[in-house]
């Protein structure tokens, strides 16, 4: 279909209000005019979905499929639009109609699928599968209330279900054929010398298809995402006594299986709930890879030439043990056979250093819900330690430490090991973190298997980061790129090099960051009744609220310059706005507390009219994609502050750079990277590295030592546990800066973090100086492209190749 003008997307958009939706167009409301259009844009990249896989079918392409507990998408709509072409045009139709477009876009709600940075990644690389035009496909639940809705009451996180799929849309395409049924429990018995599973209990899962369009048109691939579905749990003999509760109890109980994202697992039944989640996704997700290979190839034995499976961190590991169910159990295969599949088959990646998410299951537990896997876990155990043990070159002290079984507080499962004896690679996700990762938690395996360890350093779409998300910004690329278009080339940004100190391009660039922080300026105005100054220097934190990512190094110095104001009040201060953005895991009680003392010093300076707006303190609620796509690009300064060696790769990083915003960071995940990319004048490093970390830690870190020998840092922690900012409960914070144990080194950093700060105020009095750095920022991101990553994941590790123009010519 040629690409349709502004008057054929009105009539599309009035009949689907009509004839789909059932409304007069004279009483839609904006919401609804948002649904038409969606299903209006949702026709443009169906056509190009079925096209797509037409041509994988035809050509007997080779497929990877993604399987992620998270997938961050961001709205869709806008997304579709721009990346269909058709961007203008719907504006225009909307125009016709009478409508303000901004309005109608702002009523999409985004979905609730995902939580942090390993989500969201799975989001942008989903983007770039598809303009790259890659044969891909990505599994996920479909969370019916996602993670959770964060309000923050009298300052503290308040958690509400987050309602995503009420609103009425058909966006995603049901798939009621596709139905799979997932079974747990019972037992396994020996049937003729067959071990064969017995379950007793089972759900359906049903798929829901959410289609992503690739940038440019003609590509677009499916994201699977399954609900459950308890089928004929429904007990009508109950019912028909009038005991209407226990007619729906069975069924409610394993509906549960996708009501949340990360449902809490601080109680039994919770870690029974998440075990389940993860089998729930593995199962549906891999019976579907089976299903989809049998109906295009003859047999099932050449399902590693034909797919490859990524695992998103440990908790999809189970795929392996139900692949290796299905091809014994079902299909025949013979045990070493099938091994040799699953290894070429599956590849991993690690996304944290952190112990919480090395995933490990109680034995007990996996023999209760997936007694057939425990035994398949137990049997790769046994294959894999026997052919160490033949090789003679490693002690018992070795073998019991990579054992996958754990054996020393009670018996656990730990599945990064599953996932890296199971894969044939593994990758972290920027160079120090794939560096550490091969020389901490996984040493022994790199021993065993070198060849397996790989790192590809993370990266992000321009289309959602810039285009979306910086309207002035893309209109200024557009202008000064030239002709190849930047959105499909990051690389060219590099010609921004040559102009950066240019007066004029700064000029611009600084009408088109201004615009950013207007923006930003009137939502914090219009949802937090604060006015924040657009020329003070907005100094962003944002991302989930952890303790390794030291918000509170952030509020120290909040605090210290505070006290500085206070001293010297007639100094030349530099205003500064910060903002805060992240949700706590409801069970993280720490987590929990940083946002409130955040909350709590926010109130006490905003309040304090000797500060004379010189510092505003922000809150922001409820971090979500479309948030940071409001906040990042009215960045100046972005905090990229983990203790070293904790942050795996960070990607807001990233995305803030691109929006020629500053860093002051540690020498940690990617921001090692971008420095080497921008150089250390464009970026503010402080803190201790690694090594300077693991030698503290070796000697005995004193966090004590430091809080003695620094003034300023001494009175930051006596203000902040003594009550200072909690008046009212003085004693509110003295557990949160740990000054006994002060895991992540916030004391040994301090005064470095300080003094780095000063240095940003004197640049950014400089506008010129500051202006030019930001450019050189955004110059030299190209590298960071999700594009970049995805081809070195499809050359490197799936071994996969892309659409061809004869195998599928553009579209439009
Ligand atoms: C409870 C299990 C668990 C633990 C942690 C589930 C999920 C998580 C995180 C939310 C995982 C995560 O998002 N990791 C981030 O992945 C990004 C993409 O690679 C990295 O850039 C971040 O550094 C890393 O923290």
């Amino acid at each position: 279909m040629p690409k349709p003008d502004a008057e054929t997307i009105r009539k599309s958009i009035v009949y689907k209000l009509i004839f789909i939706l059932g409304i007069d167009p004279k009483d839609a409301t904006e919401h609804q005019w948002l649904n038409a259009a969606m299903l209006a844009a949702r026709d443009l990249i169906a056509e190009d979905f079925l096209k797509t896989r037409r041509a994988h079918i035809d050509n007997g392409k080779r497929m990877v499929y993604y399987l992620s507990m998270e997938f961050l998408l961001g709205r869709a709509f806008v997304n579709a639009l721009i990346n269909e072409g058709v961007y203008a045009e719907f504006e225009e139709a909307f125009k016709q109609l009478g409508k303000e477009f901004s309005d109608i876009c702002e009523e999409e709600q985004d979905p609730g699928l995902g939580n942090g940075g390993l989500g969201r990644l799975a989001a942008c690389f989903l983007d770039s599968l598809a303009t790259l035009r890659i044969p891909a496909m990505g599994y996920g639940i479909r969370y019916q209330y996602g993670m959770f809705k964060q309000e923050i009451v009298d300052g503290q996180q308040v958690e509400k279900p987050d309602l995503w799929l009420d609103q009425d849309l058909a966006w995603q395409f049901a798939r009621p054929n596709k139905q799979y049924s997932i079974k747990f429990g019972g037992n396994v018995q020996n049937d003729n010398g067959k071990k064969a599973w017995h379950p007793n209990e089972e759900v359906s899962a049903w798929a829901y298809d959410e289609i992503i369009p690739g940038y440019g048109g003609s590509v677009a691939n499916p994201l699977r995402l399954w609900t459950a579905h308890a089928g004929n749990l429904f007990d009508l003999d109950d019912f028909n006594k009038g005991d209407y509760h226990s007619a729906v109890r069975a069924q409610n109980s394993d509906e549960n299986i996708t009501r949340v994202l990360y449902p809490n697992d601080s109680t039994d039944s919770g870690k029974e709930l998440r075990l389940k989640q993860e089998y729930f996704l593995v199962s549906a997700s891999v019976q579907d890879i089976v299903a989809r290979h049998k109906c295009r190839f003859p047999d099932i034995r050449t399902l590693a030439d034909e797919a490859a499976i990524h695992l998103n961190d440990t908790h999809p590991v189970l795929a392996i043990p139900e692949l290796m169910r299905i091809l014994i159990d079902e299909e025949g295969i013979e045990w070493t056979e099938a091994w040799n599949m699953c290894c070429k088959i599956f590849s991993y990646t690690n996304h944290t250093l952190m112990s919480e998410a090395l995933e490990t299951w109680p034995v007990d537990l996996m023999n209760r819900l997936l007694p057939r896997h425990l035994d398949i876990i137990y049997e790769i155990n046994a294959y894999f330690l026997n052919a160490l043990r033949a090789g003679g070159n490693f002690d018992d002290d070795f073998i019991s430490r990579v054992s996958i079984i754990d054996e020393s507080h009670g018996r656990r499962i730990r599945m990064g090991w599953l996932a890296v004896i199971g894969s044939h690679k593994i990758n972290g996700v920027a160079k120090i973190h794939s560096d550490l990762m091969v020389n901490t938690i996984f040493a022994d395996f790199a021993k065993i298997f070198p060849e397996r360890f790989t790192n590809v350093t993370n990266g992000v779409t321009p289309r959602r980061w810039i285009n979306i998300a910086n309207p002035e910004l893309t209109a200024f690329l557009d202008k000064h790129l030239g002709e190849q278009d930047w959105r499909l080339h990051l690389d060219n940004l590099t010609k921004l090099n040559k102009s950066a100190a240019d007066a004029k391009v700064q000029a611009k660039f600084s009408a088109v960051k201004k615009a950013a922080k207007a923006r930003l300026a009137k939502y914090i105005e219009t949802e937090l009744g604060i006015t924040v100054n657009t020329d003070a220097l907005f100094d962003v934190q944002i991302k989930r609220i952890h303790e390794y990512k030291r918000q509170a190094l952030n509020v120290m110095h909040i605090i210290d310059r505070y006290n500085k104001i206070l001293e010297n009040p007639d100094a030349d201060w530099q205003p500064r706005v910060f903002i805060f953005a992240g949700k706590a895991a409801s069970a993280y009680y720490m987590a929990k507390k940083i946002i409130r003392l955040i909350n709590d010093v926010a109130r006490t300076i905003n309040n304090d009219t000797r500060i004379r707006d010189l510092i505003k303190v922000v809150y922001i609620p409820n971090y979500s994609v479309s948030l940071a796509q409001i906040i990042i690009p009215a960045a100046d300064l972005h905090e990229q502050i983990s203790l070293a060696g904790t942050e795996a790769s960070g990607t807001s990083n990233m995305k803030f750079a691109l929006n020629g915003a500053i860093c002051i960071g540690t020498l940690d995940g990617a921001n090692v990277e971008i420095l080497e990319k921008v150089g250390a004048d464009h970026c503010y490093i402080f803190g201790n590295t690694v090594e300077q970390v693991e030698e503290i830690r070796r000697k005995g870190y004193d966090p004590l030592g430091y809080i003695e020998r620094d003034h300023d840092l001494r009175r930051v922690v006596n203000q902040i546990s003594q009550g200072t900012f909690s008046p009212e409960e003085p004693a509110r914070y003295n557990d949160v800066l740990q000054p006994y144990g002060d895991f992540y080194q916030l004391m040994a950093d301090f005064r470095s973090y300080i003094d780095t700060q000063a240095k940003v105020d004197a640049h950014y009095a400089d506008q010129a100086a500051w202006r030019k750095s930001a450019l050189i920022n955004i110059a030299n991101m190209g590298f960071f492209s999700s594009d970049r990553s995805i081809a070195e994941y499809c050359r490197n590790i799936w071994y996969i190749e892309p659409l061809s123009e004869q195998e599928l010519p553009a579209s439009r």
